[in-house]
């Protein structure tokens, strides 16, 4: 542990969480080098609420150590607990006492925690130790929970669309005046295209671990390697500038295809055109609205189109903020909804990646490689597949929280509980994201090299997702049969022949029987 101990009344310990690395964080801007001290801690209760991808862990402890460097030499007093220090208590509550141990009449100022387990163990020993606190609203999300709840209020649905048209008008994003440019707010109805293997393929950005970092490698092999997941070769960027070369490159190389092929996958292929900055914005690294600026310059240079340029600001000025504002209003209980009552535990081959579904098996494969996968992978095959199936929500939650370096609650569970897994009953979609076989097929080359027939609906050899699909609506049909979005699904059912019903449903039991 590296500390220097000032001695200063209405002093402060700032404390700083692994996801909290960004110069602008409000604590830092309200405290003052001369007089207050950082903490930053490595904790295992951090570490281990899930058992996270290693290459996760390494990411935010070599993160967080670079930072630490950055301060002090911007002059900040910083009280750092490495992971295996001597006395480090191996909680961040428990951290903070210490500190305070040590520094007796400072008081605790701190960022708002992004999720709210954190959040409530501080507060709770605040109140205990009768220590002074100050949590500041964390301001670099777009929109305050005040306004989030001052939209949501009142309204029937909640939309992400007419949300994200606020987010444009109050950033000015894509704007002229009051109008959208283009003329138009969303240009989703470009996007979408299959890709083809014959395309030029940019890779993200990868950077040489340092000294700071390869120590952490060690560390985490060290005490981590049992976790899901491959630790090397590491290359994600540790340090703000890294992360703003990841951001040109990103511009640069991708963005132009981002778009179009948004929702495409192909074997062996494993970033296409996504940006892979999610991690980096989550831990602080990068700013939202810097990244969508940097992305506005691309389009009116007139390095990237529309469709593209669109796209990727609603994902983060819509989509990142909406699911935001549904956490906060949601919690605590969440992350227990379970709209259909699924209780099947997740399969193994989530861990081993063991299964012959060639779609399963290279998102599967490519979380446990990089820990990551991009959207339509995380909704479309491994979600899909465990809401079909009838998986336990609460522990496919669990599983996206672990294996995907860009994930924290507050972003990772309305997107797995309400837009996957739909166990909030549509609170944050109208429908579930439930699809057959023939969604893979068109928008992936997986099927081709599948021991499944994608083709066949029943029986041996027939695509799983085929009789899991309509064996899902058939089971849940209490609770979807008067949803106006899937009545032409169900009439599509009640025409079939009954011994063809039959044969749907026997074959997705055999497969559930199997699993
Ligand atoms: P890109 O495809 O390049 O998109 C650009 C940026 O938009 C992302 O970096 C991210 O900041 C933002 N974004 C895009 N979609 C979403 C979304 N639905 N919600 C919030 N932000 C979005 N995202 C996380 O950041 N953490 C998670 O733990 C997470 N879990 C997910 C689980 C499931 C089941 C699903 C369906 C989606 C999840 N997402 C999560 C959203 C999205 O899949 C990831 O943000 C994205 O794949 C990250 O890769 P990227 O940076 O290459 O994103
Ligand atoms: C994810 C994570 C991990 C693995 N380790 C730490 C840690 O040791 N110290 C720390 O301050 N933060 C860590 N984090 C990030 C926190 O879990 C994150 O700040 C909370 O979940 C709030 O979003
Ligand atoms: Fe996936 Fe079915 Fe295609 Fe195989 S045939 S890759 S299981 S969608």
């Amino acid at each position: 542990m590296t500390e220097d101990t000032p001695s200063s009344s209405d002093a402060n310990l700032i404390l700083v969480l692994g996801d909290q690395l960004s110069p602008d964080l409000p604590s830092l801007c309200a405290g003052d080098p001369d007089r207050d001290i950082v903490l930053m801690a490595e904790v295992a209760s951090e570490a281990s609420y899930v058992p996270h991808h290693p290459k996760k862990i390494a990411f935010l402890f070599a993160a967080m150590r670079h930072f630490a460097e950055e301060l002090r030499n911007e002059g900040w007093r910083v009280r750092y607990v490495e992971l295996e220090d001597t006395g480090n208590s191996q909680s961040l509550s428990r951290e903070v006492e210490r500190a305070l141990e040590d520094l007796p009449g400072h008081a605790l100022l701190l960022t708002e925690p992004g999720e709210y387990r954190l959040k409530t163990e501080l507060e709770e020993w605040a109140e205990r130790a009768g220590t002074p606190m100050r949590m500041l609203e964390d301001s670099r999300f777009i929109a305050s929970h005040a306004e989030f709840r001052d939209w949501a209020d009142g309204r029937k649905q909640l939309r992400m669309e007419y949300f994200y048209r606020e987010m444009r008008r109050k950033t000015g994003l894509l704007m002229h005046g009051d109008e959208p440019e283009g003329g138009r707010w969303n240009f989703d109805s470009e996007n979408r295209k299959p890709a083809r293997d014959d395309l030029f393929m940019p890779r993200p950005l990868e950077h040489r671990p340092d000294e700071t970092t390869e120590a952490v490698l060690d560390l985490v092999e060290r005490r981590f390697g049992d976790n899901f997941g491959r630790l090397k070769p590491f290359w994600f960027a540790v340090t703000r500038a890294q992360a703003l070369d990841a951001l040109d490159h990103f511009a640069e190389e991708a963005l132009p295809c981002f778009g179009d092929y948004q929702d495409a996958m192909l074997e062996g292929e494993r970033f296409l055109y996504h940006s892979v900055l999610a991690l980096y914005i989550n831990a602080g690294l990068l700013g939202p609205l810097e990244v969508c600026h940097r992305v506005e310059r691309a389009y009116h240079e007139g390095s990237a189109p529309l469709n593209a340029v669109e796209g990727f600001i609603r994902q983060i000025i819509g989509w990142r903020e909406f699911v935001r504002g549904i956490y906060w209003m949601q919690m605590p209980g969440y992350t227990e909804q379970n709209f259909f009552g699924a209780t099947r535990p997740l399969p193994d081959f989530y861990w081993s990646g063991e299964t012959d579904m060639a779609c399963m098996a290279a998102a599967i494969g490519q979380t446990r490689d990089e820990a990551y996968a991009h959207h339509i992978q995380r909704l479309m095959v491994t979600g899909n597949f465990a809401m079909l199936a009838g998986v336990d929500p609460h522990e496919v939650h669990e599983w996206y929280l672990a294996v995907y370096a860009d994930a924290y609650e507050w972003v990772e569970a309305p997107n797995v509980i309400g837009m996957s897994q739909f166990a909030d009953g549509g609170l944050l979609g109208s429908k579930p994201y439930a699809a057959s076989g023939n969604y893979i097929n068109k928008m992936s080359d997986h099927c081709a090299g599948c021991a499944y027939d994608v083709k066949k609906k029943t029986g041996d050899g027939a695509c799983p997702f085929n009789p899991l699909y309509w064996d899902f609506l058939v089971r849940n049909r209490k609770k979807l049969g008067n949803n106006p979005r899937l009545a032409q699904v169900y009439r599509t059912w009640d025409r079939m022949e009954s011994d063809r019903q039959s044969e749907y449903l026997d074959s997705a039991r055999a497969i559930l029987d199997r699993l």
